[in-house]
């Protein structure tokens, strides 16, 4: 029986799936909470409270002890012998710090000490700031000045210089702690990391995290001299070579073997960052397809077959693991504004269905908002409150049910005028997240985008896309896998209503949006 493993290592928590290529079935799927089973890194989210301006670290040790209590916990349901490939992914922009000492520690582990009790030396670095940290406006700023500015830095990297992208993180070390700096002899990201830990030599960093970095011209895979100077002095030598995703790289560490019983001859692919791999967990690696996930905030991503970049600079581009691109947008009133809207209107989660449903028409009847409760991204502006423009009655706040597809519709329409720039037609849109499941949310996403929409059972995108590109590696065709694999669940597919049409709706939006930010 040839089993595929798929690993996630994520902001809360690390991730394993094995999966029968054969059978199409999912064997067992499991998971390690950072907060809730290793308590004693303090880290009850997955990274360490209280970081000053902006600064959100994790403690790379902590990953590593879950690993080892992922694969200790899992021997009982699953033969780790029987694993032919494992690929993985991880929370994307982290990054890791090592010292030239790394692959001399990786090659002498002892199965009879823990990963974390061994590599604890091998980091420069004691923490590693994660995606979530946005201290490094300073060093954005800085970088693409040197670059030839934002649009140039966009036009390479399929990104302008974002706080989180690691680009900037590596150069506020380097900046801050220049000793430090000069010690690190590898930089890994958080998916490339964990790759080396199990080949037990440093691992590529694929094109969809490496495009991460602000540091990788897209349109060649390659890391591009430009930017790298502009970053960081000697950078080139400290990072990692680029490789596709899902290409194996050699057999797994005799650690592993010796600890928990793989096989010898268990091939680690190249791994790639969690929304790459969702994509492809998600069956939605062919164009057409767009994955919405809702979320604290909401995601938009879709696979793309050229290089386009956002000319407003807001979305970003990735490789895709299966071949081309993907774009990733990210909207930072997402649950946050549903659930503040909820809350002001003292509503529950059923009337926030019912009330958007049934009881008002797609369009609103030209009661439009602006749903930012607060600082937004995609568009980038401090917003304070929503904006809302319409009747007299709306504007007093009168019927809940006009308050909330204002919101909803909002939501969704600014995600339609933002995602735009991607040119490619939408054919299905795959749903996912806390709100998914809800029928009204559905519903208008179907009418705004025009496209049908379905749920997936999986819960677990990216570590069953990893465990797909595993599979991949070994011989077996990733698009027929996804077809057996990413099925939907057993909510209805949502169609477009017909009477629904939103070009009056989208002009009122634009026009406010206009109005607000200028
Ligand atoms: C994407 C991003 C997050 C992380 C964490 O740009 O920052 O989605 O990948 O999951």
């Amino acid at each position: 029986m040839p089993r595929y493993l798929g690993l996630d290592s994520s902001t809360q928590s690390i991730s394993a799936m094995v999966i029968d290529a054969q059978t199409h079935q999912i064997i067992v799927e499991k998971s390690v909470n950072f907060g809730q089973h290793l308590p004693q890194y303090s880290s009850p989210s997955g990274f360490i409270p209280g970081g000053e301006h902006g600064e959100v670290h994790a403690n790379p040790l902590m990953w590593l002890d879950a690993l080892d209590l992922l694969l200790d916990g899992m021997r009982n349901e699953c033969d780790w012998s029987q694993i032919v490939a494992i690929c993985g992914s991880g929370q994307q922009h982290g990054s890791v710090y090592l010292n030239r000492n790394f692959e001399s520690q990786l090659a002498a582990l002892s199965h009879e000490k823990s990963l974390s009790e061994q590599l604890s030396s091998a980091l420069s670095r004691r923490t590693a700031p994660i995606w979530m940290d946005a201290s490094t406006s300073q060093q954005c700023r800085e970088i693409a000045a040197a670059a030839g500015g934002d649009a140039e830095v966009c036009r390479i990297s399929g990104s302008i210089a974002i706080e989180r992208f690691t680009g900037s993180q590596i150069r506020k070390f380097a900046q801050t702690e220049p000793a430090a700096y000069s010690q690190t002899a590898f930089i890994h990201l958080v998916s490339s990391f964990v790759c080396s830990v199990l080949a037990g030599k440093n691992a590529p960093v694929d094109d969809g995290d490496g495009a991460g970095m602000n540091l990788m011209d897209l349109s060649t895979g390659t890391w591009d001299p430009s930017l790298l100077e502009a970053t960081a002095p000697d950078l080139l030598r400290k990072l990692p070579v680029l490789a596709k995703a899902g290409s194996q790289i050699g057999p797994i560490h005799s650690y592993f073997v010796e600890k928990y019983g793989f096989s010898p001859s268990c091939q680690v692919c190249t791994f790639t960052g969690d929304n790459p791999a969702s994509l492809v967990g998600m069956g939605a690696s062919k164009p057409g397809n767009v994955v919405i996930s809702l979320g604290t905030s909401d995601t938009y991503f879709a696979s793309m077959p050229q290089p386009l970049t956002d000319p407003q600079g807001y979305g970003h581009v990735f490789g895709n693991p299966t071949g081309g691109f993907m774009s990733l947008v990210c909207f930072r009133n997402g649950s946050l504004a549903r659930e503040a809207l909820r809350d002001e209107l003292g509503l529950s989660w059923n009337d926030f269905e019912r009330e958007t449903l049934s009881t008002t028409p797609p369009g609103n009847n030209g009661n439009v908002m602006l749903p930012f409760y607060g600082h937004e991204i995609t568009p980038r502006h401090a917003f304070s409150e929503p904006v809302r423009v319409g009747s007299a009655n709306f504007m007093a706040k009168l019927h809940p049910a006009e308050q909330v597809r204002a919101l909803l519709e909002g939501q969704f329409i600014n995600m339609l005028l933002h995602t735009r720039w991607i040119g490619v037609p939408t054919n299905r849109i795959l749903l996912t997240g806390g709100a998914s499941r809800n029928n009204g949310i559905a519903q208008i996403v179907a009418d705004v985008f025009h496209a049908p929409v379905e749920r997936l059972t999986t819960a677990n995108s990216a570590a069953l896309g990893a465990a797909l590109l595993a599979a991949g590696s070994d011989g077996a065709c990733v698009q027929s896998l996804q077809q057996a694999f990413c099925q939907t669940d057993d909510t209805p597919r949502i169609e477009p209503s017909s009477a629904s049409d939103y070009s009056t709706a989208i002009a009122a939006f634009q026009l406010a949006l206009n109005k607000s930010m200028s």
